[in-house]
């Protein structure tokens, strides 16, 4: 039953239980069955006051968000439902709060008159992140409860709060010393003669609110997050006037229109995508990963330190080996120096960091690869230096071993065939820097074993990083698709645009940062040795010159202090440099293109259906699995906003008729043999399908 109650004493315990996160899902039937269950204690004589309390490890993760894509009121409906129906309960109600209470839960909460928490239960209505508000009566419960300024804060940010920090602001009324049905049963045989205290009729407190509405307005924000926070001024403002009921009806109107706006639907997917990824087609769901505690880096550079510091932040062991005992010396110094600056910046504790730190080992003996379960390369990008480190991986590791390389091009398969144990190789492909990135491209190999894979997949897991998985190819997912929006960009460049136009329409639209400027950030002599290479490999897929003549000057980017910009500073403002678009210029005349004004419109079709384009020959060809696969690498590795929801589901959305009609069109323009439509799109256009069909299943 995922609904009970009993009587202990004289006070009724109502339990839900909807494993493993408790979502109030109506499908499940838990609002309802809560209600029923509060028609049959309050029907009884004897009972004096209600315990809501939840199985399992979780209060609630919310409403449930598999059944957000129904008509907005089906909804809203049952959820809303039973909180009028707490509010209707003659007798007084008391949540009983472990782990989380998130979202739709917490409003639950907040519909009985009191919650006691676990010392470390934790609070949030996190829906801005969905791109939604509140919509059970969270933005007019809460703010009579903290205030409306702090409720504001927080459903605004969507921010996590502590129980104590719930207690001292009057979310939560008592926290819970031992056991938490025992303490919420005391706290409520306490209150039982006191009457009913609904948070409704409390009196509201909304001092300071019209200066914490302009900090907020005044604050930076991507535009998918923009429209939930108006939206959320708007909510907690209704919820100031006499009328309580009048105030929560505009709540639920701005939330069912919310609910069905591009970036919410693009939100929601994001959610789901990200999640989906790890139930990798083919994989046996029910292997088990290996246990992953030690793994050993090889190689102590940039990429290196990243992975070995994302490795401790999740409370593994990582030893670095590096035959340079003073690149390790190096990577020591820049480890240790980020994991105090996150302490100093109040980010770890004390005991945290020095346990980060002490799970750091550092070895200049290649034999040192012995002992761990997993390996990680990550020593430079060459086909020779990396026969010699898995030739030497295969000598010297212990059999069982996972030995992954981290490479961002080359071919695992080769590498794989330098071992003899092929099916234990696989590519850890992590985005730098590695210990924020979120991104992991797995690579399976040809021969990369089920349980390699099972093992890496919970690893990625267990470091907090969203594994996706691909097949491998000359980029892999994210690096080749980025390839053909560069390309694109460089193009712009030649016909008309300048970088500051370029970067512009795409940050405007929504990228975390224009293509050139990533190319400035990350450095452009790695893309330059790729070019190279590629120019010899693929002769028929010529690249526009501007970026070489750029490398040609020395000019990598931030680190040089030129690029596509100057810098002042590595990590400064980019600055206009004249004599590169002097030289773009010079490009477009040695072309003999007559340089045109060039819309943001034109620069993001391009930049975006280059990227849907190769997306689809990916999916062609296997090497990814699934649009969602594809929309979860850029979305995590790429800075492609997530109200966006991906190229992939982008392209969906703009509809992939018209996307093929404007490739048709581009086609005929410069270097129109980039717009060779896959195969995949004209397909699905004649077959009436988008992308999402190829999704469909992944739950
Ligand atoms: C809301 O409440 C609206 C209301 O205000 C108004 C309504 C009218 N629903 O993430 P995990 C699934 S909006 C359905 O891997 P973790 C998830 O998909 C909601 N399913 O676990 C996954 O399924 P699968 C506000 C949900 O421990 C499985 O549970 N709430 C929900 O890493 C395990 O999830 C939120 O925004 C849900 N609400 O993280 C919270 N939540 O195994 C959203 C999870 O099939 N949830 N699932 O892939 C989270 O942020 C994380 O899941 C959480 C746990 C932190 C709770």
């Amino acid at each position: 039953m995922p609904v009970s109650s009993q009587i202990v004493n004289d006070i009724g315990v109502i339990v839900f239980s909807n494993p493993p996160l408790n979502p109030i899902s109506a499908t499940a039937g838990i609002p309802q069955g809560i209600a029923a269950e509060l028609d049959a204690l309050e029907a009884q004589p004897g009972v004096r006051a209600i315990v809501l309390a939840a199985e399992g490890r979780m209060f609630s993760a919310g409403a449930d968000i598999s059944e957000f894509d129904r008509n907005a009121a089906e909804v809203g409906g049952p959820i809303r439902a039973l909180i009028a129906r707490l509010d209707a309960c003659r007798l007084p109600l008391v949540a009983a709060i472990q782990g989380s209470a998130l979202g739709g839960g917490l409003e639950v909460a907040l519909g009985c008159d009191y919650r006691v928490a676990a010392q470390d239960a934790r609070f949030a209505l996190p829906e801005v992140t969905l791109g939604l508000i509140p919509g059970a009566g969270g933005t007019q419960r809460l703010p009579r409860l903290t205030g409306a300024v702090r409720a504001l804060e927080w459903i605004a940010a969507g921010s996590t709060i502590t129980a104590k920090t719930a207690h001292e602001a009057g979310l939560a009324d008592a926290l819970a010393e031992g056991d938490l049905r025992a303490a919420a049963l005391a706290f409520a045989a306490r209150v039982a003669a006191d009457g009913r205290r609904r948070p409704r009729d409390l009196p509201l407190n909304t001092e300071g609110f019209d200066e914490a509405v302009a900090a907020l307005r005044a604050k930076p924000q991507n535009p998918g997050l923009r429209m939930a926070v108006e939206a959320a001024i708007a909510a907690v403002s209704a919820g100031q006037g006499a009328d309580f009921d009048a105030g929560l009806a505009e709540e639920y109107r701005i939330f069912d229109a919310l609910l069905v706006s591009e970036p919410a639907r693009a939100l929601r997917y994001a959610f789901g995508a990200e999640r989906a990824v790890a139930r990798v087609p083919g994989l046996d769901p029910a292997l088990r990963a290996a246990e992953i505690r030690r793994v050993a880096v090889i190689g102590a550079g940039t990429m290196g330190i990243g992975i070995s510091l994302a490795i401790v932040q999740a409370g593994l062991q990582a030893r670095v080996i590096d035959l340079n005992p003073e690149a390790l010396e190096r990577a020591r110094a820049r480890s240790e120096a980020t994991i105090l600056r996150n302490r100093d910046r109040g980010r770890l504790s004390e005991a945290a960091a020095t346990a980060q730190i002490a799970a750091l080992s550092y070895s200049s003996d290649f034999s040192d690869v012995k002992g761990h379960d997993l390996i990680i390369e990550a020593v430079f990008e060459d086909m020779g230096v990396k026969e010699k480190v898995f030739t030497e991986l295969d000598r010297l590791a212990d059999p069982g071993t996972i030995l992954a390389s981290n490479t961002s091009t080359l071919d695992v398969d080769r590498i794989a065939d330098f071992t003899a144990r092929p099916e234990d190789v696989v590519g850890l492909h992590f985005f730098s820097p590695a210990n924020l990135m979120k991104l992991l491209e797995v690579v399976r190999g040809a021969k990369t074993s089920q349980q390699t894979l099972a093992t890496v997949m919970g690893f990625a897991r267990q470091i907090r990083k969203v594994g996706v998985v691909a097949g491998v190819c000359d980029g892999f997912i994210g690096n080749r698709m980025f390839e053909e929006y560069l390309r694109q960009a460089y193009l712009l460049l030649e016909e008309g645009a300048l970088p500051a136009q370029v970067d512009g329409a795409m940050e405007r639209w929504g990228m975390a940062m224009g293509p050139l400027r990533t190319m400035d950030l990350a450095g452009q002599d790695i893309g330059w040795n790729i070019r190279k290479r590629r120019a010899a490999e693929q002769p028929d897929r010529p690249y526009s010159r501007v970026p070489d003549l750029i490398c040609e000057q020395g000019w990598f980017g931030q680190k040089t202090g030129r690029g596509y910009y100057i810098y002042a500073e590595p990590g400064a403002k980019p600055g206009v440099d004249p004599e590169v678009e002097a030289m773009i210029v010079a490009e477009s005349a040695r072309l003999g293109l007559v340089r045109r004004q060039i819309s943001d419109e034109e620069i993001v079709e391009r930049c975006l259906f280059a990227l849907t384009n190769e997306g689809a020959r990916l999916l062609e060809e296997g090497i990814a699995a699934r649009p969602l696969d594809i929309d979860t690498v850029w979305m995590n590795g790429y800075g492609f906003p997530r109200f966006r929801g991906g190229p992939m589901f982008y392209a969906d959305r703009v509809g992939l008729p018209k996307v093929a009609a404007r490739m048709a069109e581009f086609a005929k323009g410069n270097q129109g043999w980039a717009w060779a439509a896959a195969p995949l799109i004209t397909r699905l256009n004649t077959e009436g399908r988008g992308f999402a069909a190829l999704n469909e299943g992944a739950k």
